[in-house]
């Protein structure tokens, strides 16, 4: 059985019914997910692309700490295209690194190690295909210079926040005393400035959530009546978690394969966590996984954190 069919039938089987965030990503979630990421309300990305174009020298300076020589490995690193800013900059300033972005996406690694050394003229790129950290042990099998990671995009808020203090153990794990990683968060702020960016008025991140249930019906041999189902975020001010469900309009039946799941009249389905962090959180949580904190940038509106932490 496929990995995707034994988390969907498991996760529908836990009360409250769950899906996996991580499985929005096909090739109409990508497309999604670029519409949401250019709509008015979605402030994230803006924030961090601003982060990168603002302190370009100022991160290359971070990063490169004085080192002769490094890898710069980006998870998730997607088109590279905040990451380039930095990428020129370490150029310019004739840093001795060679730039490895993990993908799951094997296309996404095909096309960053043809185009960025055209783009970025002298840029090194060793591309790894797969799961961050079975690429995080082939880097460092690959070489053993100092490691940076980027982990950007705020895409640790995807985690709950204690699987997200797992997962940068994990990260500490693969590294060694004196590496760096740069983590992305995205901060608390006005709550309605929050759930205004996961409930935008033309209804991307509804339909970013409903076609995980069309990905279902289609992949997995579903019969999800997607109209169905209403799309409910909300956020929670008090812990920064920005949740969002989907909600059955009626008692319903829903196959899948020989599989059926009963869905009673406003039974949920809970789809993804945006988690939101203070300043102060982030830095509890680098000392409790074993970092150091070492500098923040922020965007103007100090809305999103890229933070420097140092094993
Ligand atoms: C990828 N990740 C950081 C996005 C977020 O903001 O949590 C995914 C997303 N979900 C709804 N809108 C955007």
């Amino acid at each position: 059985m496929n990995q995707f069919l034994k988390e969907v039938l498991s996760d529908l089987s836990q009360t409250p019914k769950c899906l996996n965030s991580k499985y929005f990503y096909d090739e109409t979630g990508d497309r999604i997910f670029q519409q949401i990421m250019d709509c008015p309300e979605y402030y994230p990305t803006n924030c961090e692309m601003e982060i990168f174009r603002e302190n370009s020298t100022e991160l290359a300076t971070a990063l490169k700490n004085g080192f002769s020589d490094f890898d710069l490995i980006e998870l998730g690193a997607g088109d590279a295209t905040k990451s380039s800013y930095l990428l020129k900059e370490l150029i310019e300033m004739k840093a001795d690194f060679t730039y490895m972005p993990i993908d799951i996406s094997s296309s996404m690694i095909e096309y960053l190690d043809e185009h960025l050394p055209q783009d970025i003229p002298g840029l090194r790129v060793h591309g790894l295909n797969g799961e961050y950290f079975e690429m995080l042990k082939k880097a460092n099998q690959i070489s053993s210079k100092r490691k940076v990671v980027l982990m950007l995009g705020g895409n640790i808020g995807n985690e709950s926040p204690e699987n997200a203090v797992a997962f940068c153990r994990q990260i500490r794990e693969t590294l060694n005393s004196g590496d760096l990683v740069l983590v992305g968060f995205d901060l608390k702020k006005h709550p309605r400035t929050i759930l205004a960016a996961y409930n935008d008025a033309a209804g991307f991140t509804r339909e970013f959530n409903l076609n995980l249930l069309h990905r279902i019906n289609k992949e997995l041999g579903g019969n999800f009546n997607v109209s169905d189902f209403e799309h409910y975020p909300c956020y929670d001010p008090g812990s920064g978690a920005c949740k969002s469900y989907l909600i059955s309009r009626t008692n319903q039946k829903v196959y899948i394969g020989d599989r059926h799941f009963e869905f009673q009249e406003h039974e949920v389905i809970y789809m993804e966590i945006s988690q939101k962090y203070s300043i102060a959180q982030t830095e509890e949580m680098a000392v409790e996984t074993g970092f150091k904190p070492i500098q923040h940038f922020f965007d103007h509106k100090k809305w999103f954190l890229d933070t420097v932490w140092q094993c």
